[in-house]
């Protein structure tokens, strides 16, 4: 294109599409930044306790390090187009103040006993592979009554709401205790609280889902149902069975000993972390060997074949994904 035209349109304002129509709107299979990456617990852990020595939390608030995908550019603090991971530490003792923002938070707890993350005045204590939801505007803090580092993996929509321009903040004070997640109404699905047969709109019913009562349900079908292609069970909302965040989406798997199983591609990018177990995550011209406490992102339009390493253990793998934004903007789609 002339010299002239080019600077006539940038004067106005204005870019030609023909040149880069093929860039926006790729031939089968979109463009992708999200790389497979694999963050080993063992190799973050040291320089999670470090930042505890480095950093008080008083100036921290938050003290994170972030899994960033390097096919976005780290300082981005993405590990998918639209899915934030960090893993978070808290020291006997500390509190993380009050605050409540726009996007939508989940924790996994990693290790550690006695701390507990207190949402819109219900406690939630936190255990190895418990989740505790945050969602969009619940007020939220995290305080430690324990003896030992407390760590978890926070996993927010963060850089889709950041995107949207619609990212914030609300700082508050300490939130009054009113419950204790334990003594909640919600405990199973099928019965759900209807006091005179009025069922108040709650978005956001069960703020905690214990990982005991996860994995038994893992076991209980994977006895009940030894034919099932997956071992997996969805976090739903326990008044709608829908899930339990509007855009991003958690599930638990299980994979019996030695069991290999094939993940078709899907238009959406994963995250995986491992509760318990060993398996091999393989996907194309990639293979991670994760450990308890490892997390890795698998890129969306990839097929995974996950393989537990123990002939005798079952592996227990924590998913998170974006679906059900995709199937909410009629973009999601199973390729096999
Ligand atoms: O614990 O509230 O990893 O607000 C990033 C932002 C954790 C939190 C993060 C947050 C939090």
């Amino acid at each position: 294109m002339p010299e002239d035209y080019r600077s006539a349109l940038t004067a106005q304002n204005l870019v030609p599409l023909w040149p880069s129509l093929r860039s926006v709107l790729p031939p089968g299979k979109p463009a992708q930044r999200t790389k497979p990456v694999c963050w080993p617990y063992q190799a973050l852990r040291p320089l999670l306790l470090q930042a505890g020595e480095l950093t008080p939390i008083e100036k921290a608030e938050r003290r994170v390090l972030v899994l960033a995908n390097p096919g976005h550019g780290l300082q981005k603090m993405q590990a998918s187009s639209t899915i934030y991971l960090g893993m978070q530490l808290l020291l006997p003792g500390e509190w993380a103040p009050a605050h409540r923002h726009t996007p939508n938070a989940v924790r996994m707890i990693v290790e550690g006993e006695g701390a507990y993350t207190t949402v819109e005045g219900e406690r939630c204590p936190m255990s190895r592979g418990d989740l505790i939801l945050t969602p969009t505007g619940l007020w939220h803090e995290h305080g430690h009554d324990g003896d030992k580092p407390v760590v978890w993996l926070d996993v927010l929509d963060l850089p889709l709401v950041y995107y949207m321009e619609t990212s914030y903040v609300t700082e508050g004070k300490a939130q009054a205790v009113t419950a204790e997640a334990a003594d909640r109404a919600y405990q199973r699905g099928g019965v759900v609280p209807a006091p005179a047969f009025v069922r108040a709109e709650q978005p956001f019913p069960m703020l905690r889902y214990p990982w005991l009562d996860v994995r038994a349900a893992l076991q209980a079908l994977a006895t009940n149902q030894p034919d099932i292609e997956a071992v997996q069970v969805a976090y739903v909302n326990p008044e709608t069975g829908a899930d339990s965040q509007k855009i991003l989406g958690f599930s638990a798997l299980m994979l019996r000993p030695g069991e290999r199983l094939d993940l078709p591609a899907r238009s959406c990018a994963m995250v995986l972390h491992l509760i318990e177990g060993a398996s091999d995550v393989k996907l194309e011209g990639h293979q991670f060997s994760l450990d308890e406490a490892d997390t890795c992102c698998i890129p969306g339009y990839t097929p995974v074949t996950l393989a537990n390493r123990s002939a005798e253990q079952s592996a227990f793998v924590f998913i998170a994904d974006d679906a059900p934004l995709q199937k909410k903007l009629g973009l999601y789609e199973v390729r096999s």
